[in-house]
């Protein structure tokens, strides 16, 4: 069997998707595979078409691990974002091809069921402490039994996690599309917010109801620290991404001062950054992202390696990754053994009709069915009514204008 074609797709049902379709020479044996970087699509889009697809015609699409080994190590430049996010793409349409062909879905082909459904945790954000409250019982209603809170942070702007930054992104249009929404974030602020935010649902909602909340890499590591102990009291299931990518050794510091889990790492894309946080215990949640570590392949082994410090996964799950790599998060949840939890979002009907298939939300658990392969299409005929549209994350700077992260 060899691969006979490549092809890349930028459709933007919603917003930007980077579909990757592999060929074969067996009739009707394709896969499909997401390489979706929020914002940088087409540098991403552009790797695949001018340099990776052209070394993958003619090889075999069931070496999936030469094929990794040979894109990763072969281009000497290895890693970073852009050509992580194309590895994955790649890897995951090999993945799709190879469950097709065994008639098998993947998690059987990846050892089978550990478990029958994914516990699932959705996102409730709100303008005030209230409106978050309501949305969480709106999510209970749903079955949600795990729930990420975020509120608006008094005196800030565009708080991150409470709605409406793709909007205003999109209304602040320059030549070709939207430029990027600045937004206005003070850590003061900020830091006396979330713990009382948390206290307020703790009182009205009880303990059963599991809560987390994303830092989104903002604080300096003595005020991660500060944050994670004075929210010890509210037993959050997890305190996410409290500092930036690039300091792993300042995980220490906030392992001194609390017992609140912490979980970190979709923004990393490569296994050796994870490492050190697994090996030394300092977090209790690995969220890689599959669609920027280089796909299954790179994510099964974080697994693996993280299972031997009981450390458990909970992998990125947002909009701006397809509905191809949410069942390839789902397929690995319900086949390892120190699966944690997983981020999900309901994909709208317009998203839907371009990329059918992935996982099935049911009672507070996601499930993928037994399709062979990772269970979902792409409409080509449909992708084409939706042309990429210029789009950015939103900035974030601090009240004196200096740059911060978002
Ligand atoms: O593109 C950026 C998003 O994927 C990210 O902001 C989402 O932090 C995120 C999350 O936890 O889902
Ligand atoms: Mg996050």
């Amino acid at each position: 069997m060899q691969i006979t074609n490549v092809k890349i797709i930028v459709t933007s049902p919603g917003r930007n998707y980077v579909l990757v379709k592999i060929e074969t020479d067996e009739p009707d044996l394709y896969g499909w595979g997401d390489a979706t970087l929020n914002g940088r699509e087409l540098a991403v889009a552009s790797a695949l078409e001018k340099h990776i697809g052209p070394l993958l015609i003619g090889r075999d699409p069931d070496r999936i691990e030469d094929i990794w080994q040979y894109l990763f190590r072969g281009t000497y430049w290895r890693g970073g974002p852009v050509l992580m996010t194309a590895l994955a793409g790649v890897d995951l349409a090999l993945w799709d091809i190879k469950g097709k062909r065994a008639g098998l879905p993947l998690y059987s082909l990846l050892g089978g069921k550990t478990r029958e459904g994914a516990l699932a945790y959705t996102h409730c954000g709100g303008q005030d402490f209230q409106e978050v409250e309501e949305h969480v019982r709106a999510a209970q209603e749903k079955g949600f039994k795990v729930i990420r809170v975020q509120v608006a942070i008094p005196g800030n702007v565009g708080t991150y996690g409470v709605g409406g930054a793709q909007e205003a992104a999109a209304a602040t249009w320059g030549e070709g599309g939207a430029l990027p929404q600045v937004e206005r974030w003070e850590p003061g602020a900020y830091l006396r917010t979330v713990p009382r935010l948390l206290e307020h649902l703790r009182s009205r909602l009880g303990e059963e109801i599991e809560l987390l909340h994303d830092v989104h890499e903002r604080l300096n590591p003595i005020q991660a620290a500060r944050l994670a102990r004075e929210v010890e009291p509210f037993h959050l299931f997890f305190l996410e991404d409290p500092l930036r990518p690039e300091h792993k050794e300042s995980f220490r510091l906030i392992r001194q001062h609390t017992t609140t889990p912490i979980a970190m790492g979709e923004l990393f894309h490569s296994r050796w950054e994870a490492l050190p946080l697994i090996t030394e215990q300092l977090i209790d949640f690995i969220r890689c992202d599959l669609g920027h570590i280089g796909g299954l392949t790179e994510a099964r082994k974080i697994a693996a390696i993280a299972e031997s410090y009981q450390v458990q996964t909970a992998w990125h799950g947002p909009g701006d990754i397809a509905p191809i790599t949410h069942a390839a998060n789902v397929h690995l949840d319900t086949s390892i053994t120190n699966f944690g939890v997983q981020e999900m979002v309901f994909f709208p009907e317009i998203t839907q009709e371009v990329i059918t298939g992935g996982p099935v939300f049911k009672d507070g658990y996601l499930w993928v069915t037994d399709k062979p392969g990772l269970g979902t299409d792409v409409d080509e005929v449909a992708a084409a009514r939706y042309p990429y549209q210029r789009a950015y994350l939103p900035t974030v700077r601090r009240a004196d204008g200096s740059v911060h992260d978002w």
